[in-house]
C-alpha cells in the first residue's frame, strides 16, 4: 500500500513529506477514495507523532530517575561517612566502647585497674609473682626503683596482690605496663560506692587474701578491693605535719574526721598533721606518699575515706600495695 511504503523506514514523517511521497510514488486512486485514505494517513501520522513524543518523555523520565539514583547514592555515601565519624566520636567519649583494656574500667576520662596490682616477671602476668609475704623483689628491681630488668604490674582476679613494695617500685611496675600509679583524685573518684564495713571488704582477715575474695567489695564503677587487703600507694606526695601526731592527738595519731555519712563514719586519717615514716623510723623532712583504703587488719577504720600520710615513698610494708591507672 502506498501509505505503508511512505511510512516505512526510521524517519519521522510530517504532513508535507507524506504528501510529496504520495505524489512521487504515483498513487492513482480515485478522488473520493483519496480523501478517505488521506484522512486515515493523517490520523496514523498524528498517532505516530504522539508515540514519538511519548518515547521522548519516557527517555526523559529514565534520565530523571538515573539522576535521582545518583543523588541517592551520593547521599548514602555521605551518610556512611557521617556514621563512621560519629562512631569514632562515641568511642572517644567517657564510657565509650573499647576505651579501656579488659583488665581496667573506665571512670570519666581515665582507666583504672579492676584489681589491686600483682607484680610479675613476665609482661603477660606469668612467671613469678613478687611481694606476696615478704620483699622478695630481685636485685634487678631494687627498692629505689632503679631497675635493670623490668617487672610488670598486672590487674588479675583470684591472686594475692603485691605488698612489701616501695612507692618507687610500684610506680616503675605500673610504668613498665604502660600505666601509672593512680592519683589520689583518681583513687577517690573510682572508689565511690565501695562498702566500708569489715564484713564487706578484707579489713579484718589478719593476712592478705586473693583479689575478689569479697564479692561485695566493689565500687559503683566496677573496681574491686580498693578497700582492704592492702593499702594502696597513690601517686601524690605531700608533706606530713609539723610533728608526728601522738596518742594525745587521738589513737596513736589516728583521727576520724569524716562525717557519719562518709563510708561508715569511722574511716581514719593518719598523720595529716605530723611527720612521715621512712624506712623503719620517723624521718623529719621526709615527704609522705599518700596511701588509701586500709589493709587486712585496719578494721572498721579502713574504708573509701581512709587515708594516711604517715608513710614516706621509701617505706615498704606487707600492708601496702597499689594499683595502676591510665588515660586512654
Ligand atoms: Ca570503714
Amino acid at each position: 500500500m502506498c501509505v505503508d511504503r511512505a511510512m516505512s523506514g526510521g524517519w519521522r514523517p510530517s504532513f508535507a513529506s507524506v504528501a510529496i511521497v504520495l505524489a512521487l510514488t504515483g498513487c492513482d486512486a480515485a478522488p473520493e477514495a483519496w480523501d478517505t485514505r488521506l484522512a486515515a494517513v493523517e490520523a496514523d501520522v498524528v498517532a505516530l507523532a504522539q508515540r514519538v513524543t511519548d518515547v521522548e518523555a519516557l527517555f526523559q523520565r529514565i534520565a530523571d530517575v538515573e539522576a535521582g539514583v545518583a543523588d541517592a547514592l551520593a547521599s548514602v555515601e555521605s551518610l556512611a561517612g557521617t556514621v563512621e565519624s560519629l562512631a569514632a566520636t562515641v568511642a572517644a567519649l567517657p564510657g565509650g566502647a573499647d576505651a579501656c583494656p579488659d583488665e581496667m574500667v573506665r571512670v570519666g576520662e581515665f582507666c583504672i585497674d579492676r584489681w589491686k596490682a600483682s607484680v610479675w616477671d613476665e609482661p603477660d602476668c606469668a612467671g613469678t609473682s613478687y611481694g606476696l609475704d615478704r620483699p622478695d623483689f630481685p636485685d634487678t628491681f631494687p627498692a629505689s626503683g632503679d631497675w635493670t630488668a623490668p617487672l610488670y604490674a598486672c590487674s588479675v582476679e583470684g591472686v594475692v596482690p603485691a605488698g612489701n613494695v616501695t612507692w618507687f617500685q610500684a610506680s616503675q611496675a605500673c610504668a613498665l605496663s604502660g600505666k601509672s600509679l593512680c592519683t589520689n583524685a583518681q583513687w577517690q573518684t573510682a572508689v565511690a560506692g565501695t562498702p566500708s564495713a569489715e564484713s564487706d571488704c578484707a579489713l579484718s582477715t589478719g593476712a592478705p587474701v586473693e583479689t575478689g575474695s569479697f564479692p561485695a567489695c566493689v565500687s559503683r564503677w566496677g573496681t574491686h578491693d580498693q578497700v582492704g587487703i592492702r593499702w594502696e600507694w597513690t601517686a601524690d606526695w605531700s608533706s606530713g605535719g609539723a610533728a608526728w601526731m601522738t596518742a594525745a592527738d587521738g589513737d596513736s595519731g589516728r583521727q576520724t574526721p569524716w562525717p557519719e555519712s562518709y563510708g561508715d563514719g569511722v574511716d581514719y586519717t593518719l598523720n595529716v598533721n605530723g611527720e612521715a615514716m621512712g624506712a623503719g623510723s620517723m624521718m623529719p623532712g621526709l615527704p609522705s606518699a599518700m596511701i588509701r583504703g586500709g589493709d587486712y587488719s585496719t578494721g572498721a577504720e579502713g574504708g573509701s575515706f581512709a587515708m594516711s600520710r604517715a608513710r614516706g615513698p621509701s617505706h615498704l610494708a606487707p600492708y601496702i600495695g597499689f594499683r595502676c591507672c591510665s588515660v586512654p
